[in-house]
């Protein structure tokens, strides 16, 4: 690459630098590419394809978790039997230390089910193979294989704590232990108290959160912190912490949040076309954002909110909340556009995500950023394994100061740039 290293792939503009980097091409990944208009491919398949190719549990209709998995680390298609050792690894590695149990039930009431979950992955830090290897000596060479090893024991364990802390904070700490002989999606439901189809929910729902590029917050924040040689459990404590704001993947809970106050305000009669209109134009006006609608990338239709609109309109077409959900995507996009300010004013994922858990009686919507988290984990595992194997450096990017900008721009003398802001001369 040495010979290529100079050659030019982006303009960092002063807008792009000001705006959030949106759009600037400055990372790396190939487990997934997000286009603005056709969406998410994982390792080159559109989410259909995924859907269709990747082996599936006898009798359900979504594939398996644990195929995802290895699509992502490999770029292959697996087959039946690569499936099934996935599932016997996770299987083998899902026990939760008991002071992960401790640690959940030692958290205040009230606690938000995102930050219990974030500390219940960081204390199990000490686990890490990556952090005893590292300190042992270790090749960077071989960094990848405590890195792989450590990924799969923290995501086979993932579904156990979000159970827990599920147990814990709506069912009186009745927990339902594990069953061994379940796929990743199917144990999930199991430990929910879930029958069918809940657990091809949880399947879909977490293939469909696992990876979205690199650039958003979640995924950005977990390959910034494993840049610096954290290990996996570090950084997707943090990634966790990312996901969790209302303008990334708190937007699920949002959602519904806003759907219930909605249908507080009419005292459950049903809103005509009329109402859900003022309710969105009041929403806008009261200078909030409509939970669920546009993207930093995305111009079109989320193809995520489409699968799960298909799923929905299969399996639950008369759930009112659902109904409420599609009149929004015939009236919320007419209305950003009129307002003029969102550049995308189309339905992303989180916008459907809710409604399907809703309909299957996880009411609780401030536990549904975990659900994303459990998935989103999977692919900053994948990514996280290739960063070490790559040898991917640890990431600095340059800052400036105001004034330095404003001498690029031509509107400060020089002399006041190495001041800054707060130097002696800059009298701004
Ligand atoms: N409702 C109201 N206003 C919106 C809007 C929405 N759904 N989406 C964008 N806008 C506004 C922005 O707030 C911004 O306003 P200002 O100029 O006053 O700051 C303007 O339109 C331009 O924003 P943009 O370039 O279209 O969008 P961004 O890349 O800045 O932000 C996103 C993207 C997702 C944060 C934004 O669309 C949003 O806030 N949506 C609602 C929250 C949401 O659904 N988030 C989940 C996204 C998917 C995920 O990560 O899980």
């Amino acid at each position: 690459m040495q010979e290529y290293a100079d050659i030019e792939v982006d303009k960092v503009t002063i807008s792009k630098i000001l705006g959030g980097m949106r759009g600037l091409k400055c990372l790396v990944t190939d487990i997934s590419y997000l286009d603005p208009n056709e969406g998410i491919r994982y390792r080159g398949y559109t989410l259909h394809e995924v859907f269709q190719k990747l082996p599936r549990p006898a009798n359900a209709e979504i594939p398996y978790v644990e195929g995802l998995l290895y699509l992502l680390l490999t770029g292959d298609i697996p087959s039946e039997s690569d499936v099934s050792d996935v599932v016997d690894e996770f299987s083998k590695r899902r026990i939760l230390p008991r002071y992960v149990y401790e640690v959940i039930d030692a958290f205040p009431c009230c606690s938000h089910p995102m930050t219990i979950f974030s500390s219940a992955i960081l204390t199990m830090h000490r686990e890490s193979f990556f952090n005893k290897k590292y300190h042992a000596g270790i090749n960077k060479l071989d960094y990848w294989e405590p890195m792989f090893e450590d990924s799969l024991n923290l995501l086979a364990k993932l579904p156990e704590i979000a159970s827990y802390i599920y147990a814990k904070l709506y069912m009186d700490g009745k927990e339902i232990q594990s069953n061994p002989s379940l796929d990743m999606g199917g144990n999930f439901a199991f430990m929910m108290g879930k029958d069918k189809p809940y657990d091809d929910v949880s399947r879909l729902h977490f293939i469909l959160h696992s990876d979205h590029e690199s650039g958003n917050v979640s995924a950005h924040t977990g390959h910034l912190v494993a840049s610096s040689l954290s290990d996996i459990y570090l950084s997707t404590s943090a990634m966790i912490n990312g996901l969790a704001g209302p303008l990334h993947g708190l937007a699920n809970q949002e959602v519904l949040r806003w759907l219930r106050e909605l249908i507080d305000r009419m005292g459950g009669a049903e809103p005509t076309e009329a109402e859900l209109k003022q309710y969105v134009w009041d929403t806008l006006n009261s200078g909030l954002v409509v939970p669920g609608y546009g993207h930093a990338v995305l111009r079109k239709t989320d193809p995520r909110y489409l699968i799960q609109r298909e799923f929905s309109l299969k399996h639950l077409p008369e759930d009112p909340i659902f109904k409420y959900v599609d009149m929004l995507y015939k009236i919320v996009p007419p209305i950003l556009m009129e307002q003029g300010k969102a550049k995308n004013p189309w339905p992303n994922v989180d916008a459907q995500s809710g409604v399907i858990q809703w309909h299957y009686g996880v009411r609780e919507y401030d536990f549904y950023t975990v659900l994303f988290g459990i998935g989103r984990a999977i692919g900053i595992a994948a990514n996280v394994i290739w960063d070490r194997a790559l040898l991917y450096p640890l990431e600095r990017p340059k800052s400036l100061t105001t004034a330095m900008l404003e001498e690029i721009a031509g509107i400060k003398p020089p002399a006041a740039q190495t001041r800054g802001r707060h130097g002696k001369s800059d009298d701004v």
